[in-house]
């Protein structure tokens, strides 16, 4: 049911009667007993607001099945009824994917007592597990059996692995093992009608026709929902080291990647960039943080070597490429970590600049990726353009270099009211996205696409690619009830 202008026949969701609502809910009860619906306003709070502040929607029920059977039922009941359904995980998005809009008629699905670890096999180097399983659940389960589920991000105590593979997160070690999607081996999906495909193989060659995990991760819960899946693991590093540095400029942390990466490309596990700014932030609001460091820089890079191999001389490669870089004048200062408590200590600076961020006001936040090579490039012309734009702005740049993911974020002038500043939202990312599009990069690198930046999808992806989305979701979800709002405008 596509139109000659590309756009799809895809139906809008149907708004119920209070009373047809009512019997619907009713119904979800049945499926689900008390303990898996939430309908009382201060129950369904947490699930209706984002983790930013920047929406605040409204639903009549937060349907919690328990396992894939009753939430196949649940989609099956609401699909009967035309009623929209918002998947939600640990509801961490950035970008607003998980919280339903303000019209209160639509359902949330919450993932959350989904949460079990279906098989671990150290031998296949697979996990098979509940999309509503934290991701640190998951990590510290790939631990226990001597492996490593090599995914990590701030928010990873609360964001589920069904939402950490509907938006495809990135993260700190994308450098070395790739994005969610690359971690992905089966998947288990309730489809937009109820009906369940269970590809929950944990195979390392399967060429059988199209590949459907694929299309689901990274949907934002647009196409179906995620309910299991395989994911391959690692083997566990037997050394890791970690080091903070306080640089001169971007320019000599991009020229310091690459000496770690002429030293020893699959030993860099993290390559983390900041500024001067952001970690100040930090410093201004994380109780028990401190700079390793003799005095504040302008410009920081965290990186994290490691090896699985014991006496690998990991140290020593470390401090030669620091001296080097001290020598060449690229690097001011170092910190290298003699225990676990200093690793965990220096990490601690880098993840709390979200937070912290958050503390010290409003921000508008551009998650863009570049070639890594133009990375300097993208901070100070990007800079410049929004200084030039609103006299005051603070530039919170940092992020995961490694990759060319850099969260080009914003803090609100100190004299600004917070209002009237995000009033002024999309001018900024405008201004920001433009010099992004001229170095060849991305408006959206990890985060997603959500609530938020639809409106960028035509300008962006616009002719053939998103007439290709639209028919994919119009073949998938031909009723629009999955998620309706988000990805596609
Ligand atoms: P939710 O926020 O609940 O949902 C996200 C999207 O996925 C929504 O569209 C939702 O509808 C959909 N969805 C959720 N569960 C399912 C499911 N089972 N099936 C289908 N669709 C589903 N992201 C990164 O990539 N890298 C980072 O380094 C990073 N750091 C962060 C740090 C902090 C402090 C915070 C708050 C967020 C960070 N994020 C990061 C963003 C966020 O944590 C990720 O996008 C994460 O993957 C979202 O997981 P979630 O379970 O919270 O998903
Ligand atoms: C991170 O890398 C997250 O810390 C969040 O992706 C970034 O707050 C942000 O913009
Ligand atoms: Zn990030």
């Amino acid at each position: 049911m596509v139109d000659a202008g590309g756009t799809t026949g895809t139906a809008n969701p149907r708004t119920l009667s209070p009373a047809a609502m009512t019997e619907l809910i009713v119904q979800l009860q049945a499926i689900v007993g008390p303990r898996g619906l939430l309908t009382e306003a201060a129950d369904t709070a947490p699930y209706v607001e984002d983790w930013r502040g920047l929406y605040h929607g409204r639903t009549p029920a937060v349907v919690r099945p328990i396992d894939t059977h009753q939430l196949a039922n649940v989609v099956r009941l609401c699909a009967a009824a035309g009623v929209a359904m918002v998947p939600q995980g640990g509801n961490t998005s950035m970008v607003g994917g998980a919280v339903p809009s303000e019209n209160g008629g639509q359902i949330v699905i919450s993932l959350a007592r989904m949460n079990r670890i279906l098989a671990l096999d150290a031998v296949d180097m697979t996990l098979t597990i509940e999309a509503g399983a934290t991701l640190k659940s998951a990590q510290d389960a790939a631990a226990e059996a001597g492996c490593l589920l090599p995914l990590s991000i701030g928010s990873e105590g609360t964001a589920q692995i069904g939402g950490i593979l509907a938006t495809n997160a990135g993260g700190n070690n994308t450098v070395r093992y790739g994005n969610a999607r690359d971690m992905v081996l089966g998947l288990e999906v309730v489809m937009a009608d109820g009906q369940v495909w269970n590809g929950l193989r944990r195979l390392r060659k399967d060429n059988t026709g199209y590949c459907l995990r694929q299309l689901f991760v990274g949907a934002e819960g647009t196409l179906g929902i995620i309910t299991a899946a395989v994911l391959k693991l690692a083997p566990r590093p037997a050394e890791t080291e970690v080091a903070l540095c306080s640089l001169p400029s971007v320019e000599a942390a991009l020229d310091l990647f690459t000496r770690f990466q002429r030293f020893d490309a699959a030993a860099v596990q993290a390559f983390e960039y900041m500024s001067g700014t952001g970690m100040a932030l930090v410093l201004k609001h994380i109780p028990g943080v401190s700079l390793p460091l003799r005095q504040p820089a302008a410009h920081y890079a965290l990186v994290e070597l490691a090896s699985t191999r014991v006496g690998g001389g990991l140290r020593e490669g470390l401090e030669t490429v620091l001296s080097e870089a001290l020598d060449a004048d690229l690097v001011i200062d170092a910190a290298v970590a003699e225990s676990e408590a200093q690793r965990a200590a220096i990490w601690k600076l880098r993840e709390e600049h979200s937070e912290s961020q958050k503390r010290e006001g409003a921000s508008v936040k551009n998650d863009v990726s570049v070639p890594v090579s133009r990375v300097p490039e993208l901070i100070r012309r990007a800079s410049k353009a929004c200084e030039n734009l609103m006299p005051g702005i603070r530039v919170v740049a940092f992020g995961h270099m490694g990759d060319g993911n850099i969260h080009f974020n914003l803090e609100q002038p100190v004299t600004m009211e917070a209002a009237a500043f995000l009033a002024r939202d999309h001018e900024i990312m405008d201004t920001v996205c433009a010099v992004v599009r001229d170095l060849d990069g991305s408006f959206s690198a990890e985060h997603g696409v959500g609530r938020l930046k639809p409106y960028m999808m035509p300008d962006w992806r616009g002719g053939a690619e998103l007439d290709t989305m639209r028919r994919i979701k119009a073949a998938l979800d031909p009723m629009g009830l999955m998620n309706p709002g988000k990805v596609l405008p």
